[in-house]
């Protein structure tokens, strides 16, 4: 009976509990509640999906990047979010999931993904705010990540989150660049891309606590460290600053310094345009989901020939193991 299978019994769950408790890791090998697995589960694949469909709304500026670095620092960041989907999976795997599996979910619909990823990229001046909004508020999110109680989601969200900081330096740079050295119409488009990333960078730190029907649990749990609602405050705190820098008008006429709260007040999220964009109905979840699955279909041949030069490699470090006797 392996891990996986393994029966509940008092002093499984005592010891599962005790690791949680004492803030130490719970690692593949060790029992964990059905519940615990199948959260994390759909987390880290929801994640790991993120990740790699978070790929297209940049690539798309890959070959009209407008000089040879931008294009550079481009494609490095979108390979950097295809290791993170890698890391993803595999840590996924080591609960028992199977990647071929997933994707079929994920490219059938039958998955979640970031809602983010299903706006689209009207300018170049989207990739600078992408890298400061939208991988600002993954850093927010993903940083207490790396205190999870699962230790090969943790593991991976440490090197992800180095690489997302780097990300969004790019993108304020960038940002900073087209703000200081940029002419009028450049600092117009990077207006006009703040005020189309800033809400639906707000939803994706998930509905208010009050409609998270997995905070709680997660949160017991050590999954989550910190709610969805703590986190997307923490990100507004963190961004005002960095607009006013910049030079830019966030959104939100509500947008006010609370003294007494020691936060930033601001205004309602339109939380019926989360549900949409969430439940496939966004202005580009049709498109995302079927150039994820045109590039599976396409990479068949990779996966094929990958399979038969392993079979063949097998047999062929198997016939020479014969030869020399071992
Ligand atoms: N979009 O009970 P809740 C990146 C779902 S990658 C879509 O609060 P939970 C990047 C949620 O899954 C960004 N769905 O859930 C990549 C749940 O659905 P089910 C991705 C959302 O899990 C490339 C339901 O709503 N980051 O940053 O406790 C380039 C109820 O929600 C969203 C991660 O995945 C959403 N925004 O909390 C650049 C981080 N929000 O499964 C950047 C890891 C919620 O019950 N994930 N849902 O049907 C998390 O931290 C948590 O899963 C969430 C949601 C905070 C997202």
């Amino acid at each position: 009976m392996t891990a996986d299978t393994e029966a509940a019994t008092p002093e499984l769950e005592e010891h599962f509990q005790r690791t949680i408790d004492r803030d130490q890791r719970i690692e593949p090998r060790d029992w964990m509640p059905e519940g615990y697995r199948k959260t994390l589960i759909r987390q880290v694949a929801q994640h790991a999906h993120s990740e790699i469909i978070g790929m297209q709304p940049e690539g798309n500026w890959i070959t009209r990047a407008p000089s040879l670095r931008r294009k550079a620092i481009l494609l490095a960041k979108v390979q950097d979010e295809a290791g993170h989907g890698l890391y993803l999976y595999s840590a996924a795997e080591t609960l028992g999931a199977d990647r071929a599996d997933l994707t079929r979910k994920l490219i059938e619909g039958r998955q979640k993904y970031s809602s983010i990823f299903n706006y689209p990229t009207l300018s170049f001046a989207d990739v600078g705010v992408i890298g400061w909004l939208v991988d600002g508020a993954a850093i927010c999110n993903q940083v207490p990540l790396c205190r999870s109680s699962y230790g090969p989601y943790a593991r991976g969200m440490v090197r992800i989150c180095k690489e997302e900081s780097f990300h969004q330096r790019q993108g304020y740079e960038l940002l900073m660049t087209m703000m200081r050295r940029g002419t009028e119409a450049q600092r117009r488009m990077v207006q006009d891309a703040t005020d189309r990333w800033w809400w639906p960078s707000l939803m994706m730190f998930g509905p208010p606590d009050h409609d998270s029907p997995n905070t709680a649990q997660s949160m017991a749990w050590k999954v989550k460290r910190h709610t969805n609602d703590e986190l997307r405050q923490r990100f507004v705190d963190m961004t005002v600053p960095q607009a006013e820098a910049l030079g830019v008008t966030l959104p939100d006429p509500e947008l006010a310094w609370n003294p007494e709260r020691g936060h930033y007040d601001f205004g309602e999220i339109d939380w019926d345009e989360f549900k949409r964009v969430v439940s496939g109905d966004g202005p580009c979840n049709a498109q995302r989901v079927a150039q994820r699955r045109r590039a599976h279909d396409d990479g068949a041949w990779v996966r094929g020939a990958a399979t038969a030069y392993a079979a063949k490699h097998s047999d062929t470090s198997h016939d020479h193991r014969g030869s020399q006797g071992l």
